[in-house]
């Protein structure tokens, strides 16, 4: 299928902490109790203030591959989608396919609650071990699938060297 040209401007890299983007959904890439942690998933809880956890421990945790929504309370962002990303193994353990599972599971809630604009870390690719170029080129292939359905899709690269393993062009 050909692709129009404006899609390309859909898919965006930049630099720095989630916690500061103004954007409809930030993704946040915790573990299965949704009750925080280190990485990203803790500077999401410390950035959206305690009202977050207090909802989290209602909400039964969550599977990984899977996402849920809450709002975004203190952050910029309106709302955060969390998921689960897979603990890297050796690529033997069905890793692949959880973390395009996990993309694609935020991508979906971020249709179905009519979002406009999203932006994910590097899921699994910090405490979870995940090869990073490998992570990318999922993250990538995974979202190009959705570039009909949000206007702007973000990969925030927390380290600026990250961002050279993230290549945009449809896979
Ligand atoms: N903004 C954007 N990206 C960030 C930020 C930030 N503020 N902080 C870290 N990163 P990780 P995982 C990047 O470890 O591998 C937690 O304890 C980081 O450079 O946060 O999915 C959870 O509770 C890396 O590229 O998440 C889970 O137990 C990426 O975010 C576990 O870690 C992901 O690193 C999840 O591990």
């Amino acid at each position: 299928m050909k692709r129009s040209v404006s899609k390309k401007d859909v898919l965006q890299v930049c630099t720095g902490d989630i916690t500061r983007l103004a954007v409809d959904a930030i993704v946040n890439a915790a573990n299965n109790s949704l009750l925080g942690g280190s990485g990203v998933d803790g500077a999401i809880h410390r950035a959206a203030g305690p009202r977050l956890l207090a909802l989290t421990r209602t909400m039964g945790g969550c599977p990984t591959g899977q996402a849920r929504i809450t709002p975004g309370f203190d952050l910029p962002a309106r709302w955060i989608i969390h998921t689960v990303g897979p603990v890297w193994h050796g690529g033997g353990q069905g890793e692949a396919a959880l973390l395009r599972s996990a993309y694609e599971s935020c991508l979906t809630l971020a249709v179905e609650y009519r979002l406009r604009s999203i932006a994910f870390p590097a899921i699994s690719t910090g405490v979870y071990g995940y090869p990073f170029a490998e992570a990318a080129e999922i993250a990538v292939r995974t979202a190009w699938g959705f570039t009909s359905d949000l206007d702007t899709i973000i990969f925030c690269c927390f380290r600026e060297q990250d961002a050279a393993f993230i290549n945009l062009a449809p896979i």
